[in-house]
């Protein structure tokens, strides 16, 4: 730790470090079973995205194709063209994804090898049915503009770790414990999302608790990779154009998140197979934990 760090962890405020060379001792028990963020500044250090994804790179091989953001249709490569010009006052529409997997299957090479940090992965287990991870998104890479800010703030879909790599340009997180969820007010329909929009200019008198919160804000910058751990609410902005590539990982270290989120699910669309569906997986994470342990 830097000493202004150093300073701000005395007076008790909350930091997220950037650490190099991490082991996977150290991240296992500080972060992802300690559920504590962490940037981890060479993750990404064998990709081959990590020069290659560029917007002139998207611009020269993608342009034709189509995006859709916030129910608008753009071209690539005019989306591209905006995300180098937008401005603070005049940002891009964000965000604007790409499914790698689903559209773009030849990048998928240039985001491999998966990083250990983001071992073991369960999300592709044949053991888990694919319709218990309610389509959420799993690899994706995301364009952004200088100003252009992640629409809400959310902790991710099923309770599923997040590793964002900023593989260009640089962007802004603010992260929130999990244990301060009672003063986010998650919405009732989503209880994901907070109803609050606006962290940095929260509004009081509608959400009074929110004041109670200590969000922690830090950038993100080229080849660095944010650990976000299940249950932490974040929301991002970009300071410059920028091009992240987002992770998801499921594994024994959220587990019990994972299934409490499939149970909210199942009892909102069958709740007659949500019991038959707990004892599943919790027999399903036993033995996915023995296989991962032999490993
Ligand atoms: O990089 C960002 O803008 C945040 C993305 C994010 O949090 C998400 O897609 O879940
Ligand atoms: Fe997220």
């Amino acid at each position: 730790m830097d000493t202004q760090t150093v300073e701000l962890v005395r007076k008790g405020a909350l930091v997220v470090e950037k650490k190099y060379n991490l082991s996977y001792e150290e991240f296992a028990e500080k972060h992802l079973f300690g559920n504590y963020p962490v940037v981890i500044g060479d993750a990404c250090a064998a990709w081959s995205a990590k020069n290659k994804f560029t917007p002139e790179f998207f611009k020269e091989h993608y342009s034709d194709r189509e995006v859709e953001i916030a129910g608008k249709k753009y071209t690539l490569g005019e989306y591209i063209d905006w995300m180098l010009t937008g401005t603070e006052e005049n940002p891009a529409p964000y965000p604007c994804t790409l499914q790698i997997e689903r559209d773009y299957p030849e990048l998928l090479n240039d985001v491999l090898p998966r990083f250990k940090y983001a071992l073991p992965d369960r999300i592709q287990s044949k053991l888990l049915p694919k319709r218990f991870l309610s389509g959420a998104n799993t690899l994706e890479i995301f364009f952004g503009s200088p100003g252009a800010q992640f629409p809400y703030v959310h902790y991710d879909y099923m309770s599923l770790h997040a590793y964002i790599t900023q593989l260009y340009g640089e962007k802004e997180f603010t992260v929130i414990p999990p244990d301060q969820t009672p003063y986010v007010y998650p919405r009732p329909d989503n209880l994901w999302v907070s109803q609050v929009d606006d962290v940095w200019n929260p509004d009081l008198e509608k959400y009074p608790l929110f004041a109670k919160t200590t969000p922690i804000k830090f950038v993100v910058g080229p080849g660095e990779t944010l650990f976000i751990p299940c249950g932490w609410w974040h929301t991002a902005r970009s300071l410059t154009p920028t091009i992240s590539v987002a992770l998801d990982c499921l594994n024994d270290s959220n587990w019990k998140n994972f299934m409490s989120e499939v149970d909210v699910n199942m009892q909102q669309r069958r709740p007659k197979l949500a019991g038959a569906v707990q004892t599943y997986l919790s027999v399903v994470g036993s033995v996915l934990g023995t296989v991962e342990k032999m490993a």
